[in-house]
């Protein structure tokens, strides 16, 4: 008899460890739409889309490839509903007792696996540059974890922009050329988009049936949904965009969603594309003379050194990591994180775009959205669940350091090694969107200041007894003890009441 080779949503890459080590001849590839994982939150329906008709169309490649697949759709009456359910049905029907699967990204999962009544073998997912030892290794009697000597290492791992064992361009980051203001004009409209197929308005009929009711806009569907048209994707991205995507990474416009960002999380992360080409692509690129190396640097950068560095810090740190709040933050995710009426420009043109788009680019999610919720104490269990929902590329390896760590410091600073919190002034800089706001950046108090710079004096100020000594931080607590008594009085007693706003649900 023989076993069942488990190939998950988000597992969808031909050389996975669970399929190299299968049998063609024997093994049965079991793929499934199962509402617990279509409802563990309540996903975007565009990423829910993206999942379905992706994995319907890697399913059909497996068999043109020889394989026998037992695919279940969401909507077949003998779902089982859960992986382990489908597993089992499957097991009873082909006599199978034992199953191959690749490690899932997300502690909930593996679990269920473990304590599944089948003979699981778990194998390591190898999709990643760095191994759960390797970062282990990393990790181990370091007292800080910073990831720029983790990505060091990847570099010199990897080979890539490297010079023998210098880094190309004589710096290993050249982040410090990455932070230019907006520009006036972007010369690339954004990704490349596809027309959805047969395959892709079915899915987008059953998730508008099933999900149609949760957070965010189903269509347009524009998606790659195969490995073929996310490589064009890729190309689209290194020849249009790459070379001013360092220039202007942290910027932000009304008029642009998409800016110089790649947009290729969603396809790197459910496995059609991977990290090697994927920076080799830019590499490649600033070899030719195609992109600066502020460029390449700062993109590779953020594959092999943030993407694989969270994701070592997310099994490194444990099953417990998304519900630390060591800030102790309790308010609740305001109504507008769902769409509801705001007046600050910038969370409304995020969130407007999250809805639209299921994406947001990294300045948004971090000095935006995540910026408020820590501004504004709002509980991180809470935050994670909304970032785990919304966005396209949102897995929980990846979205929780990010958001837990990286975002909302619940995590104490084993990512970050001071919070990410900033005024209106900083989004100012970076963007056009105050120019357009009910509030008034300049303002520090009275009824047009602008909620960021109510609430970054507030969150600073609640929270002194754990930052005041942060040498990253004396700079502020500085300025803030300099300000005149009765300024900061002010200052503290509009915070306190437009978080009283916030709570009462008004329109803040
Ligand atoms: P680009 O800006 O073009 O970057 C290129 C690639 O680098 C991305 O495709 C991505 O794979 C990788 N990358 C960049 N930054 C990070 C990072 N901090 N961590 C991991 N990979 C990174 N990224 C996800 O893939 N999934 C998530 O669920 C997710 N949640 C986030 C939540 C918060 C609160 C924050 C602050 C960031 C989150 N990120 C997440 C990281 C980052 O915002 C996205 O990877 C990025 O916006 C994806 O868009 P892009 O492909 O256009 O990226
Ligand atoms: C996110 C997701 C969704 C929406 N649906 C499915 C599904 O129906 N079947 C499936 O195999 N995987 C799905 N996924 C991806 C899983 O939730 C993902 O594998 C785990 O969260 C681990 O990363």
């Amino acid at each position: 008899v023989g076993r069942l080779v488990l190939v998950l949503g988000d597992q969808l890459t031909e050389t996975l460890s669970a399929l190299a080590q299968a049998d063609k001849t024997r093994d049965t590839v079991v793929m499934a739409e199962v509402a617990d994982e279509a409802a563990y939150v309540r996903h975007h329906p565009k990423k829910i889309a993206l999942i379905f008709a992706a994995i319907r169309k890697f399913a059909q490649a497996l068999e043109a490839d020889g394989w026998t697949v037992a695919y279940t759709q969401l909507d077949d009456t003998e779902n089982a509903g859960s992986i382990v359910g489908e597993l089992l049905r499957r097991a009873a029907q082909t006599g199978a007792s034992e199953v191959l699967a690749t490690e899932p990204g997300e502690w909930r999962l593996i679990d269920k696996l473990k304590d599944a009544p089948l003979k699981v073998h778990l194998l390591p997912d190898d999709r990643f540059l760095a191994s759960h030892a390797e970062f282990e290794a990393w990790a181990e009697g370091r007292k800080a974890l910073r990831m720029e000597y983790f990505y060091r290492e990847m570099r010199r791992k990897t080979g890539l922009l490297m010079d023998g064992d210098q880094p190309a361009g004589g710096k290993w980051n050249f982040d410090h050329d990455n932070r230019k203001a907006a520009p006036d004009d972007v010369t690339v409209d954004g990704p490349l988009r596809f027309e959805p197929d047969a395959t892709t308005r079915e899915v987008l009929d059953l998730v508008q049936a099933r999900f149609g009711d949760n957070f965010g806009d189903l269509e347009p569907f524009w998606f790659a949904t195969t490995r073929a048209e996310a490589l064009q994707a890729l190309d689209h991205f290194i020849a249009n965009a790459l070379p001013r995507f360092g220039d202007y990474q942290d910027a932000m416009l009304n008029e642009n969603e998409f800016l110089y960002h790649a947009i290729l999380s969603p396809y790197l992360n459910i496995g059609l594309l991977n990290v090697t080409e994927i920076c080799k692509a830019a590499a490649d690129a600033y070899a030719a003379g195609h992109a600066p190396i502020n460029a390449a640097e700062g993109f590779i950068r953020q594959i092999i050194g943030w993407r694989e560095y969270v994701r070592g810090i997310y099994f490194l740190e444990g099953p417990d990591y998304t519900s630390r709040n060591v800030l102790g933050h309790d308010r609740a995710l305001p109504w507008f994180y769902w769409g509801g009426e705001t007046r600050m420009h910038c969370v409304a043109k995020a969130v407007g775009q999250t809805k639209t788009q299921a994406y947001a680019h990294h300045i948004q999610r971090l000095m935006v959205t995540g910026n408020f919720a820590l501004l504004a104490g709002i509980d991180p269990a809470q935050v994670h669940e909304w970032y785990l929902a919304v966005y396209a590329d949102a897995f929980e390896w990846v979205e929780a350091p990010n958001t837990i760590g990286m975002s909302q410091f619940a995590d104490g600073g084993v990512i970050a090694s001071k919070p990410y919190v900033s005024s209106g002034a900083y989004i100012n800089r970076m963007s056009d969107h105050c120019k357009s706001c009910h509030y008034s950046v300049s303002a520090k108090t009275g009824e047009k200041a602008c909620p960021f710079n109510l609430l970054y004096w507030h969150f600073l100020d609640r929270h002194r007894d754990r930052f005041s000594n942060n040498p990253r931080m004396g700079n502020m607590y500085r300025t803030w003890d300099r300000m005149d008594a009765d300024k900061r009085k002010t200052v503290l007693a509009e915070g306190d009441a437009l978080l009283a706003r916030l709570d009462a649900g008004e329109v803040v």
